[in-house]
């Protein structure tokens, strides 16, 4: 077999494709150890603090090098997991905006965008006026997204979406079984930072979602009771932590779809 092929090839460009013919190999020897190791160094946790070295320098912008980087006796990795901020000692991850941009941390790694860039998508408007006004904060097309809040009566979750993003997730308290909250497809008619409800005066963040025979349903935040994800004790309103129903308040548009179940 050889001896046809010296016999069809030249011998001048013999060696010439030997040579080629190697470098390609050893290219391809190089691309493949070069991946290995690659993906090895995405994977690596120098700290041992349950985030990666990438995800520390990319996604949270913590120090890779210190399993604590707020020094508050809890591990980077361990913070996130149960969402609290791996850089503002005993913050939850979403009462943390650590580029002032308006949008809170969380909020920020849950839609991609950089919670240390002020304009992720540099079209002139801020992270948190986007995501606000339904506008993506990672992309600089005119598009609105739809906003959604899903509420569960039985599982006493409200869900609150941002297009197909899940953006938080909160217990609630809905209406006992004699007054039950309102099921069905339903939009925010009015929002009211506060109102007097009875015997319960000065209650703040009011979402009005429906009126029902000429009763009004709203959620809002409650401050009388903690059965939040626990029982129902309402009289139809969907009841929220005040921690809570801020940042739901101030990011849900009148408009925005309320789908009960
Ligand atoms: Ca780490
Ligand atoms: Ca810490
Ligand atoms: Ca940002
Ligand atoms: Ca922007």
């Amino acid at each position: 077999m050889n001896l046809v092929i010296q016999e069809k090839a030249p011998a001048s460009y013999l060696p010439y494709l030997i040579f080629i013919i190697s470098l390609l190999i050893t290219a391809s020897i190089a691309a493949f150890v070069w991946a290995e190791n690659y993906s090895n160094l995405i994977d690596i946790d120098t700290d041992a603090d349950g985030l990666t070295d990438y995800e520390e320098t990319n996604i949270y912008f913590t120090d890779w090098n210190n399993p604590d980087t707020d020094n508050d006796g809890y591990n980077d990795g361990l913070e996130v997991k149960n969402g609290y901020s791996p850089k503002q000692p005993k913050l939850k991850m979403d009462k943390v905006d650590s580029d002032n941009d308006g949008l809170n941390d969380e909020w920020e790694i849950r839609l991609g965008s950089n919670l240390t860039v002020k304009d992720t998508d540099n079209d002139g408007y801020l992270d948190g006026v986007e995501v606000m006004n339904n506008f993506s904060p990672t992309s600089s097309k005119a598009d609105k997204i739809k906003k959604r809040i899903e509420v569960s009566t039985k599982n006493l979750r409200l869900s609150f979406y941002f297009g197909d993003i899940l953006l938080d997730n909160y217990p609630v308290s809905t209406g006992k079984p004699l007054t039950p909250t309102p099921l069905g497809n339903f939009s925010i008619i009015a929002k009211y930072p506060i109102k007097n409800y009875n015997i319960y005066p000065n209650t703040k963040w009011n979402l009005h979602f429906a009126t029902v025979n000429g009763l009004r349903y709203y959620i809002h935040g409650a401050y009388w009771h903690n059965n939040f994800g626990i029982a129902t004790v309402s009289g139809g309103c969907v009841n929220l932590r005040y921690e809570d129903v801020e940042n739901l308040y101030n990011f849900t548009p009148i408009g925005t779809q309320v789908i009960v179940q």
